[in-house]
């Protein structure tokens, strides 16, 4: 077998890094004595110029450090204050400046000058997300003509999105260096081909092959998964972790995000609060558990989230808060993974809805987490990945408040057996449609299409 050469922004470190893609990948890195590349997450002003090599893990890994002012231009800059809106339907939040995009071009070129050397002619690449765009080109001025495949793991965005970036052809350029172009749904593929038939060159030819910028290339979807079997185990095995409910024996309602601001968040607040004025029955009955750590806190569009959600709950708290019952609980910490698991099990309801997300794997998680003699309900956004394959959870507008607190209050009203039949269908899809299955079918579709 040829061995897999994974190359991501961040490099998983640790003696024993967990998470659905660290699981997803380990079995073809380790059957192919493979090799994952990322950054190291450390910005010392003078980085090496090579790679650092990390023993501890039953494939290689390899990382490289990033100046201040790369790290702030690539990542912070390009990647999530244009790249990240834009892919999201933020084009408002963008922005733009002339030193993030050549500082991202700058970041791809030298990453792809550090692993050059590092490739074996029979090696396959898999390059992951939007960080990375330009890397197979570089790669390939660099000589390298193996089969490079890249998944994108957010939204593809439409032409109007597209054309707010600085260069939307180039955009299109540097995809055509890929062999495979992954995404996670449908809706994603369909945004590819608009944008590039529009703003660049595409050729739909037979099949999943396409002609893109004169080069031909397949494109297919590939919607992600979790490690459906540990996470079940995960759950089933937890303790009781949040024993605060028993007081006023409220139901839990659960959120877990990173606090960014296409997870919707101050929109749920919103439908909780008008959950809360609109049925009276429900005060006391109900507690909102929201957990969000605070990610990305350098770039500006991040800096007022926190403040408005934190200012949300005050309020609902304070308007409806008694002596034995708060609302809602917001946590801005981490959470240990079996933590979180034996949470998503205890909760009536798994809150999900974001106003874009690519797939999301909490999503999943809760479905995974769930007893099946007595599950709770997911409330899921339709702009969220999962929603395609999701049908049989409650399916909502996030920007809709009204709705979402109708389904809040069918949720808590649910049969016992309309709960089961909804939960075994959407069981049934994340056990079949897990982490492994993804990386298996992507892996395949690399292999036949170069
Ligand atoms: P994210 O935007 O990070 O991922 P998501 O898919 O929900 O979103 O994954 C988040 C992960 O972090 C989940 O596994 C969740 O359990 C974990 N997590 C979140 N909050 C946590 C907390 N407080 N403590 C511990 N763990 C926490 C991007 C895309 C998604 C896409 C994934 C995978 O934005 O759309 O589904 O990649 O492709």
């Amino acid at each position: 077998m040829s061995r897999l050469v994974v190359i991501s922004n961040r490099l998983p470190l640790g003696d024993n890094p967990s998470g659905g893609l660290v699981v997803a990948l380990q079995d073809s890195l380790r059957n192919s004595g493979g090799l994952w590349i990322g950054f190291s997450g450390e910005t010392p002003s003078e980085p090496a110029d090579s790679l650092e090599y990390h023993p501890g893990a039953e494939y290689q890994r390899a990382s490289f450090d990033l100046t201040p002012a790369d790290h702030e231009a690539y990542y912070l800059g390009y990647s999530n204050s244009v790249l990240w809106p834009l892919c999201h339907g933020r084009a408002d939040l963008t922005d733009i400046d002339p030193d993030y995009g050549e500082g991202y071009r700058r970041v791809n070129a030298r990453i792809a000058a550090l692993v050059a050397p590092h490739i074996r002619p029979d090696d396959r690449i898999w390059v992951h997300d939007y960080q990375l765009f330009p890397l197979a080109a570089e790669l390939r001025a660099r000589g390298i003509g193996n089969p490079i495949g890249h998944f994108l793991h957010i939204p593809f965005p439409g032409p109007e999105n597209c054309a707010v970036m600085p260069d939307p052809h180039e955009l299109f350029e540097w995809l055509s260096q890929y062999d495979l172009l992954g995404f996670q749904t449908h809706r994603d593929l369909a945004n590819f081909t608009e944008s590039a038939r529009q703003l660049a060159e595409l050729i739909p030819l037979e099949g999943n092959r396409i002609r893109l910028c004169g080069r031909e290339l397949r494109r297919d979807v590939f919607p992600i998964g979790i490690d459906t079997a540990s996470f079940i185990e995960e759950a089933r095995t937890a303790q009781d972790v949040d024993r605060m409910r028993s007081l006023t024996g409220a139901q839990m309602m659960i959120g877990v995000d990173r606090l960014d601001y296409s997870k919707g968040i101050p929109q749920r607040f919103r439908a909780f609060q008008l959950l809360l004025e609109n049925h009276v029955e429900f005060h006391e009955k109900i507690s909102f558990l929201q957990i969000a750590p605070p990610t990305r806190e350098e770039v500006e569009a991040y800096q007022d989230i926190r403040e408005e959600t934190e200012h949300l709950a005050g309020r609902i708290n304070g308007q409806f808060a008694t002596v034995n019952w708060t609302p809602i609980r917001f946590i801005h910490r981490p959470l240990p993974r079996n933590v979180l698991a034996g949470l998503y099990r205890q909760a009536r309801i798994g809150l999900v809805t974001p106003l874009a997300d690519g797939m999301n794997l909490v999503a999943k998680e809760y479905v995974a987490a769930q007893d099946v003699s007595d599950p709770g309900v997911l409330i899921l956004s339709r702009f969220a990945g999962a929603a395609e394959t999701m049908q049989d959870a409650l399916v909502v507008n996030p920007h809709d408040p009204h709705e979402m607190a109708e389904a809040m209050a069918q949720a808590m009203h649910m049969t016992a057996n309309e709960r089961r039949q909804r939960h075994s269908v959407l069981l049934r899809d994340v056990v079949e449609h897990d982490v492994s299955w993804w990386s298996a079918r992507y892996l395949d579709a690399l292999a036949g299409a170069s």
